[in-house]
């Protein structure tokens, strides 16, 4: 039987649940292939509708809740920036979008965000934001550092799942 390219031999998976304001919830699963791309898919509920701010950041520390998790995970100390830009942060994902129902649906690929290697996000946290994140390019005092994304509505710590 043919296996689904996500789930080949020799891909590694990980999990994050998504917890932070009291309606914000979700649960989202990396799988990184074999290439070295990351997938992230899955769903958060809770958001009020239109852009939120997503990225890795450094730390997997919610005892402060999500204001403990430190910044964008930025190990070539880089500006903020898009996904899709050679300056960025490696934990800059952009944004996902909520529906009017207050549900984003998140399907992301990023080559920057290994389950493996010396920059590996296991152990980190992935954290939506309150606002749009700005892509490092709307002239604000924080756009090159955190995309003026706003509060820390939501947070998950990365950790590893089984890969069979
Ligand atoms: C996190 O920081 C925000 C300010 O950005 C603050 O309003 C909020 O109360 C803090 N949350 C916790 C759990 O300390
Ligand atoms: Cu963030
Ligand atoms: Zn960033």
């Amino acid at each position: 039987m043919a296996m689904a390219a996500g789930a080949a031999k020799g891909s590694v998976k990980a999990v994050a649940l998504i917890l932070g304001d009291p309606n914000v919830r979700g649960s989202l699963q990396f799988v990184q292939d074999p290439d070295g791309a990351t997938h992230v898919r899955g769903r958060i509920t809770g958001l009020s509708p239109g852009l939120h701010g997503f990225h890795i950041h450094a730390l997997g520390d919610t005892t402060n809740g999500c204001n403990s998790t430190g910044p964008h995970f930025n190990p070539l100390k880089k500006d903020h920036g898009a996904p899709t830009d050679e300056e960025r942060h490696a934990g800059d994902l952009g944004n996902v979008v909520a529906g009017s129902d207050g549900v984003a649906d998140v399907s992301v690929n990023d080559m920057q965000i290994p389950l493996t290697g010396p920059y590996s996000i296991l152990g980190r946290a992935v954290v939506v934001h309150a606002d749009s994140d700005d892509l490092g390019k709307g002239g604000h005092q924080l756009s090159k550092t955190t995309g003026n994304a706003g509060a820390r509505v939501g947070c998950g710590i990365i950790g590893l799942q089984s890969s069979v």
